[in-house]
């Protein structure tokens, strides 16, 4: 494994800022070979202060929905270039960068469409700390049932503003753009899996994706130095499933794995949800709620985490061998 950091010291995230550990381990896996592309949020805003920043790669800002088009365009003119000779055919990484806001909920159609340029090497990795987190964490369609944001404070009259379930992005990209050869989800908390998720997703060639779930000390509240310990929570309740799909082959990863052969038992969901402050107003009838839709998920899906259906699927007697 690369000891170079690429992403190092200078960078002005939150203590315990897991994000920015996911932006180290990646640039790790990457390497000096990479053009990195970032849409405004908290990793643009920290990582790039005026005259600063912690990024040892070329780094492009884009605006926050515009990850998917810049990547692609960047990859694009990187193989023209090299066809017409102007530069050295060599092998260098994109990366586009956008957290949960610009990935999933601002910059989806771009992103999507990036996804669909089959010709073009690229990697578009969103982190995910299920909030606008850079403009005072604000609620996304990533922002999970019950938690509490600037958009969805618990009220006297309403205890529950975010009702609805979080949106299951790498899914929706896995199954929308069956010709990506690799999707994947990762956390900091287990680096190696999410070190070697990155290599793979490079290596395969073609547009490929990542999605990181980042515990955020301040939008999330827990003290900092919990991050890993709370990341790690999110995998082990079963909340968080961590899986592939290399070439369309579904693969469970690390503990999501051991969990799924019985190896060891899923923790309940109130381990994860008690140890932060933005579900205390959550009573217990309602991590009750959340843990029958774990659950469910674990025990009817047809994947975890990937595909919601219950039953098996229909095979039309006319379509058997006669
Ligand atoms: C078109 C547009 N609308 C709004 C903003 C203001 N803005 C800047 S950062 C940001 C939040 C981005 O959230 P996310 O992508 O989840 O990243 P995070 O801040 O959580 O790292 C917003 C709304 C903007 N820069 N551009
Ligand atoms: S607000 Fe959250 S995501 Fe943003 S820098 Fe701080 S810990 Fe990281």
């Amino acid at each position: 494994m690369a000891q170079t950091e690429y992403f190092d010291a200078g960078h002005r995230t939150c203590q315990g800022c897991e994000s920015a550990m996911v932006l180290r381990w990646v640039a790790k896996a990457a390497g000096p070979n990479t053009i990195v592309i970032g849409a405004t949020g908290c990793m643009y805003v920290a990582n790039t202060t005026y005259y600063t920043t912690a990024w040892a790669l070329p780094w492009i800002h884009t605006q926050l929905s515009g990850t998917g088009s810049a990547a692609v365009g960047t990859a694009a003119a990187l193989k023209a270039l090299m066809e017409k000779g102007k530069l050295p055919n060599e092998k260098i990484n994109v990366i586009g960068i956008c957290g949960d806001l610009g990935c999933a909920d601002a910059g989806l159609s771009e992103v999507s469409n990036a996804l669909t340029h089959t010709k073009y090497n690229f990697l578009i990795l969103m982190y995910d700390n299920e909030s606008s987190a850079n403009t005072d964490i604000q609620e996304t369609t990533m922002t999970p049932f019950g938690a509490l944001t600037t958009f969805s404070p618990s009220g006297k009259q309403i205890r529950i503003m975010k009702y609805r379930w979080k949106k299951n992005m790498a899914a929706m990209m896995a199954v929308g753009h069956p010709e990506v050869k690799y999707v994947a989800t990762a956390m900091a908390a287990d680096p190696i899996d999410l070190y070697n998720k990155v290599r793979k997703a490079l290596e395969i060639g073609g547009p490929t994706f990542i999605h990181t779930l980042d515990p955020c000390p301040k939008g999330w509240g827990y003290d900092p130095k919990y991050s890993h310990e709370i990341g790690k929570l999110a995998v082990e309740t079963g909340l968080w499933p961590l899986f592939e799909i290399e070439n369309g082959k579904f693969r469970l990863t690390s503990t999501s794995a051991r969990i799924a052969s019985g190896e060891i038992k899923r923790k309940p969901v109130k381990e994860y949800i008690r140890r932060q402050t933005r579900f205390k107003h959550l009573t217990d009838e309602d991590i009750e709620y959340i843990q029958r839709k774990v659950d469910e998920m674990w025990e009817k899906w047809l994947i975890p985490g990937l595909l919601p259906l219950t039953k098996e699927l229909p095979y039309p007697e006319t379509t058997k061998a006669q």
